[in-house]
This record gives C-alpha cells, structure tokens and sequence, in this order.
C-alpha cells in the first residue's frame, strides 16, 4: 500500500510539476531575447549514472533533490569524491545533434548531459521563457540545479516559465537529452531516417512584460477571402482588455477585447490585398498590440481549398510541384544546423522549379516555414506518425496528438503551410483507423484554414494499382506513396498498370522514387545506377499522368539521406540513396527528368 502511494505520488509529480509548460508562446524569436546557443560542455552517460543512484532511484526525486549531474558540482576540498566535472568535459555546438558531431557518437542512442552557463539580470516586473526548439527526444532541464520538467517528442518546441528562478549574474541550464528509441513513443522503433540525438534546435531566454500577448492568429478566412479572422489571446485570462491589430500597409487596423479567459476574436474585412502565392510570396508587416505589450510578425494571406480533383491556391487550380525532404544537411551529414542551411535545401527545391516542399516525416525548424514563406515554397508539414505506431496504447496517442498540436499552434500563421499531414506509411487495421481519425478530427478542430493529408500506401492486384485505405474519407487529398519501379516491378514495365482510386479527390503523390550512387555510371537495367534512377523517373512521370486527379507530388527525395537501415557497404553504407542530390552536392541525371516535367507543367497551370 505504502508503495503504491508512493508510485502515485510519483505520477502525480511527474504529471503537475514535472512536464514542460503547456502554452508556447507565439513567434518566441520576435520577442527580446538572449540566447544561449554556442558551445556547451557534454557528459556522455549510457548507465544514467548522472540520473539513477546505485539502487537505481533517479536522484531528482529524493527529498533532498540532490546528488545527480545537473547540481553541477566543483570539488571543494581535496578530498571531496565527486565522479563527473563539467568544467573538464568536452564541448559541443548547440544547436547541433551529437551524432555528426563527436566521432565516437556516430551511432550511439541513450543519455547525453548538456550545461550551458549564462548571465542574467532579471528584472523584478518581467517575465522569463526558457525556451528549446527542439530536444531529441525526452530531455529533463535543471536550471541552477532544480528540475524545470520533462519534454517527449524530438521535433517540436517547449518552454518553461523561470520567472523569479533566475539568478542575478550566473546562471547555469543543464539537459539531460535521451534519444534511446522505445516502441511506444512517436516515432516508434523503426524508422528510415538517422536517430540523431541531442539539442538540435535554437535554445533561449526570452523576457516579456508580466502580462504578454501569448498566442495569436491572423489568417485569411477559408469561407470568405474578404475578411481576416483570427484571436490574439493574452496571458492575462481577464474580460474586457484591448488588442489592435495592426497591417499598415494594407490598411488594415482593429481594436478588440478580451473575453473572460483573455482571447479577442479578431475580424477585419479586407478591402484590397496582395495575395500570398510562391510566384509571388508577399509577406505584410503586422503588429499586435495589448496594453503591456507589442509583436510584430511578418503574415501572408492567401486561401486554399479543394474543389473536385483541384487544388484551389486563391481560388486559382494548382498543381503542386514538390520534393520531399529531411531536416538533414547532406553535405555535414547532421540535423540543419540554421538558416544557411535550410537556405541551401530550400534553394536546390527552387533550382528544381518546384513551388511545394513536403517536410518529412516531422515536425521541421520553425525557421524552416517562415523561409519557405519567404521563399514562396508551399508546405506539406507533417508528424512522425509513421509505420507501426503502438494504436492501442492511449498515452502514445496523447503524445501524437500533443506533437500534432504543438506543430499547428506554432505554424499557424504561415502562408507556406497548406497541408497538416498526419501521419506517414501507417499499416490499415481498426485500432490505427480510429487513432488517425482521432488525429485527423483534432487537426480540423485547431484549424479550418488548411488541408488535411496523410501519405497512405498502395495495393496492387494484378495490373490495378489500387487506393482504397479507409482513412482516405477523413482526408482532403488522395495522396500515396508509390514505389513502382523500385521496390516492386522495372521502370520499363509500368505502363502495364494502371491506378484504381476511390476517392475523387486531388491526387497527390508524396512519395515516388528510387536510390542511385551518383557518379555511378550503367545502363538504365542496373540497379543503384544514376541511369536506372533516371530511366525510372522517365517512366513514372507518364504513369502518373494518367491520373486525371494528378494534382501534385513529392517525389522521394531531395538529397541522400543517411539512415542505419541502409547496409550495402558499396552502394548504400548507411544511406538512402534515394536523393536527386547527392551528399557531395552533386545533381545526379534523374534531377533534370524531372525538373524539365516541372518546367512544363509550370508552363501548363499558368
Ligand atoms: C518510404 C518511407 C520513407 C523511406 C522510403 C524508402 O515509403 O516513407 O521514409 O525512406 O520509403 O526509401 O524506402
């Protein structure tokens, strides 16, 4: 009995106390900030040695707190024992995965510590955000020695309120990150890509005014392109509290008030605006506005819709001309590391002529987005819900959800953003059914304004190619992965087959592919080839037209990806070689395939 109390004390704990605050705060980088990038020093601990004590009790949860590496001690006397030493330990670069970064790190999955060290000089009437784009994948955080809480989920940002936590002048975070793969997580076990661990995204300290605008939304209305609609929601929850939004160049400006839980739904009809589209990627200054407080944001208006088989982008028929890519910088082989390098991914998709990126298979760098805004690139941004996902166990499905969430609250003023993908390459069966409706219900709950996708799989009986997954009712496209060529039949022998789709709905293909060494040269029947990888795209292009629903795809991929599935020591070495570019850089011939396809089709949907 005493025991069982004790578990659920611990629950308890871990469950109020214990978790990363709930509110992110919107566009975190246009607030004052310091951050805490640059060089961290790293313990690597496979036993947890820094977390459990030898009777394997994690330290952080005795009465004292006390005894785990994030007290961060020095040896006072000579002969103190103490069996760690930040000071002494190496450094890495954050943000940065330590997989690319350390040698001997190459493959290792488990417990990493990570202190920073940094000045604050806290203000009595401010409030402070810690904030993290991005921990891979379950990270405790202790500043100056006490646990702040824990983070799941490796894509996606978190932040803790340390208001009246920080000291005046040194202060000192540390993370313990774990990216040990674990079946009921999302992602699950198995993935495609490389596991890479560690804080890989931006780490700051922001400070806000006491009572700050925390969230808001400004968007074109789906139903009625004349009206922007949207809430700005303040974190003081008190009726009758002013908000103006401001678009000056526009001419756009309106005063509302709060409700009783703070959110002031905003409407402002539209006069004339210069629509967001990637040929024409105008971006508006916006300013919101509380008593306390000011942000300024940079926000596209457009609409998009379906109607039939089209894709409507301003009321205007589009077909999507996309690449799929990672949050993988091919030419380091790590996480991309800043806008330089999603600059670099985002401007070979241009090269391609593609006006559409999808985001695979996770939640990319908020960065990422507000580039492709600027860039005019649209986005398919999607969650790691992929292959065999525990379905039955509810807090794998909170989780997901909570990932889901946490990307739309996020992103939900970017133009860019047209598609919420839920999820990737998911086997049918009921159980998944109702997961991934649960999912698809939650993303049109948060937001009417975008398109609900998922990339589902094909079956093949004879020469039908055929799309019939239940959970096509739920979504605004038909879209699919489709491996002909590769993982089943030759490029030359497509022609046979034809598609059999239930659904009329635009069609999307979102993934299509297959690997070759570049540089290494054959004739177009030899595997791993840059010939057999173009002879492929020469064939699935035609085969794909033969939908009349073809509104779009994302072949598989923009560049060699690394992943530890990929074992042929020659062609592969733990790559997907499945890239139009290579790691070095170099465009391998399938690239010009179909980037000569993209150009006509641009030429056709003028
Ligand atoms: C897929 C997956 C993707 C893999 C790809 C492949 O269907 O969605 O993550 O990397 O196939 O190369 O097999």
């Amino acid at each position: 009995m005493i025991k069982l109390n004790k578990y659920l004390l611990l629950l308890l704990l871990s469950v109020t106390f214990f978790s990363a605050n709930a509110q992110l705060v919107q566009n975190i980088f246009g607030r004052k900030h310091i951050s805490l990038n640059g060089r961290w020093n790293y313990i690597i601990d496979p036993y947890e040695m820094g977390y459990y004590d030898y009777r394997h009790e994690p330290f952080d949860q005795t009465k004292s707190g006390k005894g785990g590496f994030y007290d961060d001690r020095e040896q006072m006397n000579k002969s103190e024992l103490i069996e760690y030493n930040f000071d002494l330990s190496p450094t890495m670069k954050i943000p940065g995965d330590w997989n690319s970064q350390v040698e001997k790190l190459q493959f290792y999955e488990g417990t990493i510590w990570l202190r920073q060290k940094f000045i604050a000089n806290p203000a009595t009437d401010k409030k402070y955000v810690l904030y993290f784009g991005a921990v891979n994948y379950e990270a405790h955080v202790y500043l100056n020695g006490k646990k702040l809480g824990v983070h799941k989920g490796g894509f996606t940002p978190f932040q803790f309120d340390v208001t009246g936590k920080l000291k005046d002048g040194e202060n000192f975070v540390v993370v313990k990150a774990d990216n040990t793969r674990k079946q009921d997580e999302i992602p699950t076990v198995n993935t495609d890509w490389w596991n890479y661990g560690g804080i890989t995204r931006d780490v700051l300290l922001a400070e806000l005014p006491s009572d700050y605008i925390l969230d808001y939304k400004v968007q074109l209305s789906r139903s009625n392109p004349k009206q922007i609609e949207g809430f700005v929601k303040l974190s003081n929850a008190a009726a009758g509290q002013t908000v103006t939004v401001d678009i000056p160049e526009a001419g756009l400006k309106t005063t509302a008030k709060t409700d009783a839980s703070g959110i002031a739904k905003i409407n402002i009809p539209v006069k004339k605006l210069n629509l967001w589209s990637p040929e024409n990627p105008k971006l508006y200054q916006v300013s919101i506005t509380s008593a306390t407080d000011k942000v300024d944001e940079k926000i596209g208006f457009r609409t998009i819709e379906t109607r039939g088989q089209d894709i409507l982008l301003n009321g205007k028929s589009i077909f999507l001309r996309g690449i799929s890519m990672h949050d993988e910088n091919p030419l380091i082989q790590g996480r991309l590391r800043g806008e330089g390098d999603m600059r670099m991914m985002l401007q070979w998709a241009k090269e391609l002529n593609c006006n559409y990126v999808r985001l695979a298979h996770y939640t990319h760098n908020e960065q990422m987005n507000r580039l492709a805004d600027e860039m005019g690139l649209l986005v398919w941004a999607e969650v790691p819900v992929y292959w065999t996902i525990s379905w039955e166990n509810p807090n794998t499905y909170q989780n997901a959800e909570k990932q889901l969430s946490d990307m739309i609250e996020r992103d939900k003023n970017r133009a860019a953003v047209i598609i919420w993908s839920i999820g990737n390459e998911t086997p049918l069966g009921e159980p998944r059914f109702k997961f991934m409706s649960k999912l698809a219900d939650k993303v049109r709950e948060l937001d009417q304004t975008r398109l609900v996708g998922a990339a589902l799989e094909v079956h093949r009986k004879g020469f039908n190619v055929i799309v019939d997954d239940p959970l096509g009712e739920k979504l605004d496209l038909v879209s699919f992965n489709q491996y002909g060529g590769w993982y089943w039949e030759l490029p030359k022998e497509l022609s046979k087959y034809k598609f059999d789709i239930k659904y009329n709905k635009p069609v999307i293909i979102t993934e299509v592919g297959g690997d070759a060494l570049a540089g290494y040269h054959a004739d177009e029947d030899t595997r791993w080839s840059e010939e057999f990888q173009e002879s492929l795209y020469k064939h699935q292009i035609p085969f794909m037209n033969t939908m009349s629903g073809l509104r779009g795809m994302t072949p598989w991929i923009l560049t060699d990806f690394r992943s530890p599935r990929r074992q042929h020591p020659f062609f592969q070495d733990f790559w997907n070689r499945k890239g139009l570019i290579s790691e070095t850089g170099k465009k391998k011939k399938a690239f010009f395939v179909l980037k000569d396809f993209y150009d006509q089709t641009a030429a056709k949907y003028k």
